[in-house]
């Protein structure tokens, strides 16, 4: 029997298909327990793109991701069938920053995502779209690339212009809404060119009974292979997402591979009937 991510069938069956769902989940006062945390924080997350899980101070990741998590695990799992918060940390774009721009790419692996995906949880704790840096996602993309990932930018450099010029969808989202989407999904942000702070509550949840994973590919070695490594399941709150582990089990390496994409596949990928979508086609 194929696993569920979402309890509903109506979520389900459009997060396969699209990739992503939108829900209104969070209250005003669920709001205003991750404001009021994110201002004890907020020197953490002074420059263009202010990611807490980017931060070497381990006592306030811990911090952050036990305050968001717990609203997460309160607010958001309920509709999962068995996942688990794996990581909750806050992603901020000063008001007026030019250089906040994020660029597209996949996040990576951190689960063996053969029948169950891993999920991004983003919440935007204002209003946000188009001045002030809401998210853009290459519809359906995650069926595009669905290989084992390492942390990075999007493997398709030369496709980003392309990309950006025609296959983006921006999603314009009130305080309170909170995007569900598929870690393969091809997504970005543009600048926060208002005059506010732009604060994010986000974080990534996984199936509860899965191993998680770490993707490390060695780019200097050259040697094209793509180590993952099973961790401990609070590994994301101590370690960076540049190098690799210090600690879990190197548990294999496999050929490094991204499944091959051009602007006339990225065409016909875009006009295709996706009713009856799968998200277990993979190279490896
Ligand atoms: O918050 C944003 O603007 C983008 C965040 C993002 O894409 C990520 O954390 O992977």
């Amino acid at each position: 029997m194929t696993q569920r991510i979402f309890l509903d069938p109506a979520h389900e069956a459009a997060f396969r298909t699209e990739g992503y769902v939108v829900l209104d989940l969070l209250g005003q006062a669920d709001v205003a327990e991750l404001l009021a945390f994110y201002d004890t924080v907020e020197p953490m997350h002074r420059s263009p793109i202010g990611i807490s899980v980017l931060s070497n101070n381990l006592a306030q990741r811990a911090a952050i991701h036990a305050a968001v998590g717990a609203v997460f695990e309160r607010a958001l799992l309920p509709v999962l069938e068995d996942y688990r918060i794996a990581l909750g940390n806050y992603v901020v774009k000063p008001g007026n920053c030019l250089a906040g721009k994020f660029q597209l790419h996949q996040d990576p692996s951190f689960i063996d995502e053969g029948e169950l995906a891993g999920v991004t949880l983003w919440c935007p704790l204002c209003d946000v779209g188009a001045d002030n840096g809401y998210l853009g996602i290459v519809p359906r993309s995650h069926l595009l690339n669905q290989n084992y990932r390492p942390p990075g930018p999007l493997p398709y450099p030369q496709l980003v212009p392309l990309l950006e010029a025609g296959f983006m969808q921006y999603l314009p989202m009130r305080a309170g809404q909170v995007l569900f989407m598929d870690h393969r999904m091809f997504h970005g942000s543009p600048a926060n060119r208002s005059a506010h702070s732009r604060v994010v509550a986000a974080g990534v949840a996984v199936p509860r009974a899965q191993r998680l994973l770490y993707c490390h590919v060695d780019h200097q070695s050259g040697n094209g292979m793509l180590e993952i490594h099973e961790v401990a399941p609070d590994f994301y709150l101590r370690n960076s997402f540049s190098e690799r582990p210090a600690e879990g089990v190197h548990a294999e390496s496999i050929p490094y591979q991204v499944s091959a994409l051009s602007a006339a596949t990225l065409a016909a990928h875009a006009q295709a009937d996706f009713s009856f979508a799968s998200t277990t086609a993979r190279s490896n």
